[in-house]
């Protein structure tokens, strides 16, 4: 077993922190380097402690609409935000979410992320936790290239603001303010939408559907972790998608089909606090 120490020193040497700078749609790199995704100016450095209160939180700060292109995608496409800066593979530790918001005026570039996000997608453990697993390979976005999700089938035409977000709890240890959270925002516009689409009601703002001291952000990974029993931030979507589970006994990708009880994956979650705009 490393020790924590070890283990940070691993991090910062072997690989590098990260952000996304490309969209892969069905297999396949479409456009450049932050084309469809908001170039921002924090770099590869993660949001910790306070700082995930700020409205920077949304999108970075830095971060241009009206400087990044949208690109178009219909209901089912499998798309990807690609690490930046050269990461070709995440190893850091902890579950993914990915959330979207129709652009209230119609222009995704003209929007500031200020409305109404919900959760399309989150990715938990891929296989049993066990000890290193947790600090490792055991989450399903171990190794990856970025976080995939699924444009859901539910959702509307439109322009939407679609942000990704990874969320590592090595440096968490139970306390307030260490996990580190990596993200940016792309621009997406879906079409073929079907006509009894319908715009999801159980939304969140950012900043504030999540706090420093939730009970997915403390979460412990250095002692024996044989589940992960949280949906960080707002609830997933009927019609969004779970890659993995709570305890990592699949790690298939599964739709969610009914309305969950809030915060919970699996039947021992415990959730901090509620959510906003239920
Ligand atoms: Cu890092």
């Amino acid at each position: 077993m490393v020790n924590a120490l070890a283990f940070l020193a691993l991090l910062s040497t072997a690989t590098a922190h990260y952000t996304f700078d490309r969209l892969q749609v069905n297999g396949a790199q479409v456009g450049k380097s932050w084309q469809y995704i908001r170039s921002h100016t924090r770099g590869y450095m993660p949001t910790k402690g306070n700082d995930i209160l700020s409205n920077d939180f949304r999108c970075q700060p830095g971060s241009s609409g009206s400087n990044t292109d949208v690109y178009t995608v219909k209901p089912g496409d499998k798309v990807s935000f690609l690490g930046a800066y050269g990461v070709t593979s995440i190893e850091h530790p902890g579950p993914a979410q990915v959330y979207m918001s129709k652009a209230p005026s119609g222009s995704v570039k003209e929007y500031d992320g200020s409305g109404d996000w919900f959760k399309v997608r989150e990715a938990l453990f891929c296989s049993n936790p066990g000890n290193d697993g947790a600090l490792k390979a055991a989450w399903c976005t171990w190794g990856q290239p970025g976080i995939e999700f699924e444009i859901p089938d539910r959702l509307p035409n439109g322009e939407y603001l679609v942000r990704v977000e990874h969320i590592p709890l090595h440096g968490a240890q139970g306390k307030a303010g260490g996990a580190e959270f990596y993200y940016s925002c792309g621009q997406l516009k879906i079409e073929g939408a079907s006509s009894s689409a319908w715009l999801p009601t159980r939304t969140a703002k950012i900043p504030g559907m999540i706090q420093p001291d939730d009970a997915a952000v403390t979460f412990n990974i250095w002692t024996t972790v044989k589940s992960y029993p949280f949906s960080p931030g707002s609830e997933l979507i009927i019609g969004g998608t779970t890659w993995g589970t709570a305890d990592g006994s699949s790690k298939g990708v599964v739709k969610q089909l009914t309305k969950r009880t809030i915060g919970m994956v699996g039947s021992a979650a415990v959730r901090a606090r509620s959510m906003i705009g239920l």
